[in-house]
Protein backbone atom coordinates (compact mmCIF):
# COMPACT_ATOMS: atom_id res chain seq x y z
CA UNK A 1 0.00 0.00 0.00
CA UNK A 2 0.96 3.43 -1.07
CA UNK A 3 0.90 6.40 1.58
CA UNK A 4 0.44 10.14 1.01
CA UNK A 5 0.73 12.70 3.16
CA UNK A 6 -0.22 15.98 2.57
CA UNK A 7 -3.23 14.35 0.02
CA UNK A 8 -4.80 17.19 0.16
CA UNK A 9 -2.41 19.84 -1.05
CA UNK A 10 -2.16 21.12 -4.37
CA UNK A 11 0.19 18.31 -5.45
CA UNK A 12 -1.45 15.53 -3.59
CA UNK A 13 -5.07 15.72 -5.17
CA UNK A 14 -3.52 15.54 -8.54
CA UNK A 15 -0.59 12.80 -7.93
CA UNK A 16 -2.98 10.75 -5.98
CA UNK A 17 -5.37 10.19 -8.70
CA UNK A 18 -2.55 9.06 -10.94
CA UNK A 19 -1.09 6.75 -8.59
CA UNK A 20 -5.07 5.25 -8.19
CA UNK A 21 -5.13 5.11 -11.63
CA UNK A 22 -2.18 2.97 -12.12
CA UNK A 23 -2.48 1.21 -8.68
CA UNK A 24 -5.89 1.26 -7.70
CA UNK A 25 -7.61 3.16 -4.99
CA UNK A 26 -7.40 0.23 -2.96
CA UNK A 27 -3.37 0.48 -3.00
CA UNK A 28 -3.40 3.95 -1.69
CA UNK A 29 -4.14 5.35 1.89
CA UNK A 30 -4.17 9.20 1.62
CA UNK A 31 -3.72 11.39 4.45
CA UNK A 32 -3.78 15.06 5.68
CA UNK A 33 -4.23 17.47 8.82
CA UNK A 34 -7.76 18.63 6.40
CA UNK A 35 -10.17 16.35 5.89
CA UNK A 36 -10.54 16.01 2.19
CA UNK A 37 -11.99 17.77 0.00
CA UNK A 38 -14.26 15.67 -1.83
CA UNK A 39 -17.06 13.73 -0.23
CA UNK A 40 -16.76 10.73 -0.13
CA UNK A 41 -12.95 11.36 -0.72
CA UNK A 42 -11.64 9.83 -4.19
CA UNK A 43 -9.34 7.73 -2.24
CA UNK A 44 -9.22 5.93 1.32
CA UNK A 45 -8.32 8.73 3.54
CA UNK A 46 -7.14 8.88 7.12
CA UNK A 47 -6.17 12.25 9.16
CA UNK A 48 -2.51 12.47 10.27
CA UNK A 49 -0.16 15.11 11.72
CA UNK A 50 3.09 14.16 10.26
CA UNK A 51 5.00 16.58 12.93
CA UNK A 52 3.12 13.55 15.97
CA UNK A 53 5.84 10.98 16.32
CA UNK A 54 3.24 8.86 17.78
CA UNK A 55 0.67 8.66 15.59
CA UNK A 56 2.97 7.88 12.74
CA UNK A 57 4.35 5.66 14.43
CA UNK A 58 0.73 3.48 15.34
CA UNK A 59 -0.16 4.14 11.54
CA UNK A 60 3.19 2.22 10.47
CA UNK A 61 2.32 -0.94 12.74
CA UNK A 62 -1.07 -0.79 11.45
CA UNK A 63 -0.67 -0.82 7.79
CA UNK A 64 2.03 -2.38 5.46
CA UNK A 65 3.54 0.18 3.36
CA UNK A 66 5.27 -0.04 0.12
CA UNK A 67 5.93 3.34 -0.36
CA UNK A 68 6.16 6.73 1.09
CA UNK A 69 5.18 9.91 -0.84
CA UNK A 70 5.61 12.46 1.77
CA UNK A 71 4.13 15.96 0.55
CA UNK A 72 2.79 17.53 3.84
CA UNK A 73 4.26 21.02 4.12
CA UNK A 74 4.13 24.56 4.66
CA UNK A 75 5.53 26.74 1.36
CA UNK A 76 7.16 29.89 1.40
CA UNK A 77 5.41 32.44 1.80
CA UNK A 78 3.38 30.78 4.67
CA UNK A 79 6.76 29.52 5.65
CA UNK A 80 8.25 33.38 6.13
CA UNK A 81 4.69 34.67 8.15
CA UNK A 82 5.14 31.19 10.70
CA UNK A 83 8.90 30.06 10.23
CA UNK A 84 8.77 27.72 13.77
CA UNK A 85 5.58 26.05 12.37
CA UNK A 86 7.48 25.46 8.86
CA UNK A 87 10.28 23.94 10.58
CA UNK A 88 7.84 21.35 12.74
CA UNK A 89 5.97 20.78 9.20
CA UNK A 90 8.67 20.55 6.88
CA UNK A 91 11.85 19.12 9.01
CA UNK A 92 10.66 17.37 11.83
CA UNK A 93 7.54 15.75 9.70
CA UNK A 94 10.27 14.64 7.08
CA UNK A 95 12.65 13.12 9.73
CA UNK A 96 9.28 11.07 11.21
CA UNK A 97 9.26 9.57 7.51
CA UNK A 98 12.84 9.27 7.05
CA UNK A 99 12.67 7.13 10.18
CA UNK A 100 9.52 5.18 9.23
CA UNK A 101 11.21 4.42 6.08
CA UNK A 102 14.42 2.99 7.60
CA UNK A 103 12.85 1.00 9.64
CA UNK A 104 10.25 -0.51 7.52
CA UNK A 105 12.66 -0.54 4.97
CA UNK A 106 10.11 1.14 2.72
CA UNK A 107 11.52 3.98 -0.23
CA UNK A 108 10.32 7.33 0.41
CA UNK A 109 9.74 10.33 -2.47
CA UNK A 110 9.63 14.18 -0.75
CA UNK A 111 9.70 17.09 -3.22
CA UNK A 112 12.23 19.97 -2.36
CA UNK A 113 11.91 22.85 -4.28
CA UNK A 114 13.85 25.77 -6.31
CA UNK A 115 13.70 27.77 -2.78
CA UNK A 116 16.85 25.47 -1.91
CA UNK A 117 18.55 28.16 -3.88
CA UNK A 118 19.37 31.72 -3.00
CA UNK A 119 20.54 35.35 -4.08
CA UNK A 120 24.30 33.99 -4.04
CA UNK A 121 23.54 31.04 -6.15
CA UNK A 122 23.75 31.44 -10.16
CA UNK A 123 20.09 32.62 -11.09
CA UNK A 124 20.29 32.02 -15.16
CA UNK A 125 20.28 27.82 -16.19
CA UNK A 126 21.54 27.24 -11.85
CA UNK A 127 23.28 23.86 -12.19
CA UNK A 128 22.17 20.93 -9.90
CA UNK A 129 25.27 21.14 -7.96
CA UNK A 130 25.57 25.01 -6.87
CA UNK A 131 25.52 27.35 -4.05
CA UNK A 132 21.91 26.52 -1.64
CA UNK A 133 22.19 29.82 1.06
CA UNK A 134 18.62 30.63 0.65
CA UNK A 135 16.99 33.51 2.67
CA UNK A 136 13.79 31.67 3.74
CA UNK A 137 12.68 30.00 6.60
CA UNK A 138 11.49 27.50 4.01
CA UNK A 139 14.37 27.34 1.73
CA UNK A 140 16.32 26.14 5.24
CA UNK A 141 13.62 23.55 5.39
CA UNK A 142 14.06 22.50 2.07
CA UNK A 143 18.23 22.31 2.13
CA UNK A 144 17.86 20.69 5.40
CA UNK A 145 15.84 18.07 4.16
CA UNK A 146 18.14 17.53 1.26
CA UNK A 147 21.11 17.00 3.14
CA UNK A 148 19.08 14.82 5.67
CA UNK A 149 18.14 12.58 2.67
CA UNK A 150 21.06 12.24 1.58
CA UNK A 151 22.44 10.99 4.95
CA UNK A 152 19.70 8.27 5.28
CA UNK A 153 20.29 7.07 1.96
CA UNK A 154 24.27 6.57 2.33
CA UNK A 155 24.16 5.74 5.83
CA UNK A 156 20.85 3.58 6.21
CA UNK A 157 20.81 2.72 2.47
CA UNK A 158 17.46 4.10 2.51
CA UNK A 159 16.16 4.48 -0.97
CA UNK A 160 14.96 8.19 -0.93
CA UNK A 161 14.22 10.28 -4.22
CA UNK A 162 13.45 13.92 -4.66
CA UNK A 163 12.75 16.77 -7.23
CA UNK A 164 13.20 20.35 -6.32
CA UNK A 165 9.90 21.55 -7.71
CA UNK A 166 9.72 24.85 -9.29
CA UNK A 167 6.45 26.64 -9.44
CA UNK A 168 3.51 23.94 -9.74
CA UNK A 169 0.51 25.07 -11.83
CA UNK A 170 -2.68 23.24 -11.79
CA UNK A 171 -6.55 23.76 -11.80
CA UNK A 172 -7.60 20.79 -9.65
CA UNK A 173 -6.58 21.90 -5.84
CA UNK A 174 -5.73 25.60 -5.21
CA UNK A 175 -2.07 26.04 -4.15
CA UNK A 176 -1.43 27.90 -0.63
CA UNK A 177 1.21 30.12 0.87
CA UNK A 178 3.22 29.62 -2.01
CA UNK A 179 5.75 33.00 -3.89
CA UNK A 180 4.99 30.79 -7.26
CA UNK A 181 1.20 31.02 -6.34
CA UNK A 182 0.24 34.21 -8.96
CA UNK A 183 0.74 31.42 -11.57
CA UNK A 184 -2.23 29.32 -10.83
CA UNK A 185 -4.01 32.86 -9.18
CA UNK A 186 -4.08 34.22 -13.27
CA UNK A 187 -6.02 32.04 -14.85
CA UNK A 188 -8.82 31.93 -12.31
CA UNK A 189 -9.33 35.52 -12.24
CA UNK A 190 -8.67 36.56 -15.80
CA UNK A 191 -11.77 33.33 -16.34
CA UNK A 192 -14.15 34.46 -13.73
CA UNK A 193 -13.51 38.61 -13.48
CA UNK A 194 -10.97 39.84 -16.43
CA UNK A 195 -8.21 41.19 -14.63
CA UNK A 196 -5.88 39.96 -11.83
CA UNK A 197 -3.61 42.13 -9.36
CA UNK A 198 -0.14 40.26 -10.14
CA UNK A 199 1.86 40.52 -6.21
CA UNK A 200 5.37 40.73 -7.83
CA UNK A 201 6.61 42.53 -10.63
CA UNK A 202 5.58 42.17 -14.36
CA UNK A 203 9.47 40.79 -15.13
CA UNK A 204 10.00 38.88 -12.36
CA UNK A 205 10.90 36.00 -14.59
CA UNK A 206 10.38 32.15 -12.49
CA UNK A 207 10.68 28.87 -13.40
CA UNK A 208 7.38 26.71 -13.57
CA UNK A 209 6.10 23.45 -14.67
CA UNK A 210 2.10 22.86 -15.51
CA UNK A 211 0.68 19.73 -13.23
CA UNK A 212 0.93 16.79 -16.31
CA UNK A 213 4.95 17.26 -16.07
CA UNK A 214 4.93 17.43 -12.70
CA UNK A 215 2.81 14.20 -11.73
CA UNK A 216 5.22 12.89 -14.83
CA UNK A 217 8.45 14.02 -12.79
CA UNK A 218 7.55 11.84 -9.73
CA UNK A 219 5.94 8.75 -11.66
CA UNK A 220 9.31 8.53 -13.72
CA UNK A 221 11.48 8.99 -10.88
CA UNK A 222 9.74 5.91 -8.77
CA UNK A 223 9.91 3.84 -11.88
CA UNK A 224 13.77 4.41 -12.11
CA UNK A 225 16.24 2.24 -11.54
CA UNK A 226 17.90 2.99 -8.29
CA UNK A 227 21.32 2.15 -9.60
CA UNK A 228 21.38 4.91 -12.41
CA UNK A 229 20.14 7.16 -9.84
CA UNK A 230 23.72 9.82 -9.15
CA UNK A 231 21.68 12.46 -6.92
CA UNK A 232 19.92 11.66 -2.86
CA UNK A 233 19.65 15.39 -2.11
CA UNK A 234 16.59 16.35 -5.09
CA UNK A 235 17.08 16.33 -8.52
CA UNK A 236 16.51 19.77 -10.24
CA UNK A 237 13.35 19.74 -12.99
CA UNK A 238 12.96 22.20 -15.02
CA UNK A 239 10.66 22.68 -17.89
CA UNK A 240 9.47 26.67 -18.64
CA UNK A 241 10.16 29.50 -17.52
CA UNK A 242 8.09 32.96 -17.86
CA UNK A 243 7.32 36.25 -16.01
CA UNK A 244 3.71 37.75 -15.04
CA UNK A 245 3.58 40.01 -18.35
CA UNK A 246 4.22 36.75 -20.70
CA UNK A 247 1.83 34.60 -19.02
CA UNK A 248 -0.66 37.64 -19.44
CA UNK A 249 0.29 37.99 -23.19
CA UNK A 250 -0.49 34.26 -23.67
CA UNK A 251 -3.67 34.34 -21.96
CA UNK A 252 -4.86 37.34 -23.58
CA UNK A 253 -4.98 35.46 -26.70
CA UNK A 254 -7.81 33.29 -25.83
CA UNK A 255 -9.24 35.78 -23.23
CA UNK A 256 -9.74 39.37 -24.94
CA UNK A 257 -9.71 42.32 -22.32
CA UNK A 258 -8.09 40.29 -19.89
CA UNK A 259 -5.83 43.01 -18.25
CA UNK A 260 -3.27 42.51 -15.72
CA UNK A 261 -2.02 45.04 -12.90
CA UNK A 262 1.05 44.38 -10.39
CA UNK A 263 1.33 45.38 -6.60
CA UNK A 264 4.45 43.67 -5.38
CA UNK A 265 4.47 42.77 -1.86
CA UNK A 266 7.11 40.89 0.47
CA UNK A 267 6.88 38.02 -2.23
CA UNK A 268 9.13 39.87 -4.38
CA UNK A 269 12.03 39.67 -2.32
CA UNK A 270 11.71 35.97 -2.05
CA UNK A 271 10.85 35.65 -5.92
CA UNK A 272 14.02 38.09 -6.29
CA UNK A 273 16.12 35.30 -4.43
CA UNK A 274 15.28 32.17 -6.72
CA UNK A 275 16.44 31.42 -9.96
CA UNK A 276 15.06 32.39 -13.45
CA UNK A 277 15.88 29.32 -14.89
CA UNK A 278 17.10 25.91 -13.99
CA UNK A 279 19.67 23.02 -15.95
CA UNK A 280 17.92 19.96 -15.12
CA UNK A 281 20.61 17.41 -16.90
CA UNK A 282 21.44 15.13 -14.10
CA UNK A 283 17.54 14.36 -14.56
CA UNK A 284 17.74 14.06 -17.58
CA UNK A 285 20.88 11.45 -17.73
CA UNK A 286 19.89 9.73 -15.01
CA UNK A 287 16.49 9.16 -15.57
CA UNK A 288 15.24 10.27 -18.96
CA UNK A 289 13.50 13.46 -17.73
CA UNK A 290 11.90 15.27 -20.31
CA UNK A 291 8.83 18.17 -19.88
CA UNK A 292 5.66 17.75 -22.27
CA UNK A 293 4.36 21.12 -22.00
CA UNK A 294 5.41 24.63 -23.58
CA UNK A 295 3.90 27.65 -22.26
CA UNK A 296 1.31 28.26 -25.00
CA UNK A 297 0.29 24.25 -24.69
CA UNK A 298 -0.17 24.51 -21.01
CA UNK A 299 -2.37 28.03 -21.23
CA UNK A 300 -4.76 26.41 -23.73
CA UNK A 301 -5.00 23.45 -21.20
CA UNK A 302 -5.08 25.18 -17.91
CA UNK A 303 -8.11 27.78 -19.25
CA UNK A 304 -9.82 24.46 -20.57
CA UNK A 305 -9.83 23.31 -17.05
CA UNK A 306 -10.68 26.67 -15.36
CA UNK A 307 -13.65 27.33 -17.39
CA UNK A 308 -14.69 23.58 -16.92
CA UNK A 309 -14.48 24.05 -12.97
CA UNK A 310 -15.88 27.84 -13.19
CA UNK A 311 -18.56 26.49 -16.02
CA UNK A 312 -17.62 28.96 -18.57
CA UNK A 313 -19.34 28.11 -21.25
CA UNK A 314 -18.47 31.30 -23.93
CA UNK A 315 -14.94 30.83 -23.12
CA UNK A 316 -14.69 27.16 -23.49
CA UNK A 317 -16.57 27.34 -26.72
CA UNK A 318 -13.90 29.85 -27.44
CA UNK A 319 -11.59 27.21 -27.13
CA UNK A 320 -13.55 24.61 -29.12
CA UNK A 321 -15.02 22.72 -26.52
CA UNK A 322 -18.82 24.25 -26.78
CA UNK A 323 -20.72 20.45 -25.39
CA UNK A 324 -18.15 19.78 -22.35
CA UNK A 325 -18.47 21.02 -19.17
C1 LIG B 1 6.44 28.22 -3.37
O1 LIG B 1 6.23 29.19 -4.10
O2 LIG B 1 6.66 28.31 -2.16
C2 LIG B 1 6.45 26.84 -4.00
C3 LIG B 1 7.81 26.41 -4.39
C4 LIG B 1 8.47 26.99 -5.57
O3 LIG B 1 8.37 25.58 -3.75
N1 LIG B 1 5.57 26.82 -5.13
Amino acid sequence: MILITGANGQIGVDLAEALSAQHGTDHLLATDLRPPLADPPPVPFEVLDVTDERAVERLFSRCDFTQIIHLAGILSATGQQYPDLCWSVNVTGLKHMLDAARQHEIPLFWPSSIASFGPTTPRVETPQHTITEPKTMYGVTKVTGELLSQFYAAQYDVDVRSVRFPGVVSHAAPPGGGTTDWAVAMFFDAVSKGSYQCFVGPDTRMPMMYMPDAVKSVLDLLRADSRRLTVRTSYNVASISFTPAELAGAIQKHVPGFTCTYAPDYRQDIADSWPESIDDNPARTDWDWQPDFDLDGMVLDMLTGVARRLGHTTLLARLGHADSI
